[in-house]
């Protein structure tokens, strides 16, 4: 009786094993599915690369739309770098400021030192500094003054002046002609 409990623990054993042992090969088998998808996977991601690869080149398009990448919060839009419309464009910044850029005049200089804006925009300049300023278009040996001059500005003295035509307006400051130089650059809308 022993001896035959033991030959059935036996086959109950070697039935075990076999199932385990059959079980591999099926395991095996879902392996190699996985494997046969994974082709799909890669398939799968070669769209995704082409979809990448026509991002960038919508970007490249765009970039190219408008000669060279937008900075800040500018986009490209019909071939040029713009605000959003609403917004007032100051450099490359976009803000709701009802048309009116801000320059600061601060440790005997202009800033920003050159600022981009539409026409339309106004500008307007502001003395932090404790020495007198002004805000003279042109410069020192060309036509100082022919367009604006804000005449002597104290501390916290404000000039503002609206660009309607679009150009380049360089301007300074009389008494520090030598180093306080600067421009407005007026783009066409
Ligand atoms: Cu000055």
């Amino acid at each position: 009786m022993k001896s035959r409990a033991q030959f059935f623990f036996v086959i109950l054993i070697c039935l075990t094993f076999f199932t385990a042992c059959s079980e591999t090969p099926d395991s095996g088998a879902d392996v190699d599915l996985p494997d046969a998808s994974s082709p799909d996977d890669t398939d799968q991601q070669l769209p995704d690369t082409s979809t990448i690869n026509d991002t960038a080149d919508e970007n490249d398009s765009a970039q190219t739309a408008c000669g060279a990448p937008c900075t800040g919060d500018l986009q490209c839009d019909s071939g040029r770098c713009a605000c959003t419309p609403g917004l007032t464009r100051c450099g490359d910044t976009c803000a709701q400021t009802d048309g009116v850029c801000a320059v600061d005049i601060a440790n005997i200089a202009f800033s920003p030192r050159e600022l981009t804006i539409e026409v339309g925009t106004s500008v307007e300049w502001t003395n932090l500094d404790g020495a007198t300023h002004t805000v003279t278009s042109g410069t020192a040996a060309n036509s100082p003054g022919e367009l604006f001059d804000s005449g002597s500005l104290a501390r916290d003295a404000q000039f503002q002046r609206t660009f309607d035509e679009s150009g380049e307006f360089p301007y300074f400051c009389r008494p520090h002609a030598g180093s306080m130089t600067a421009k407005v650059i007026v783009l066409e809308p």
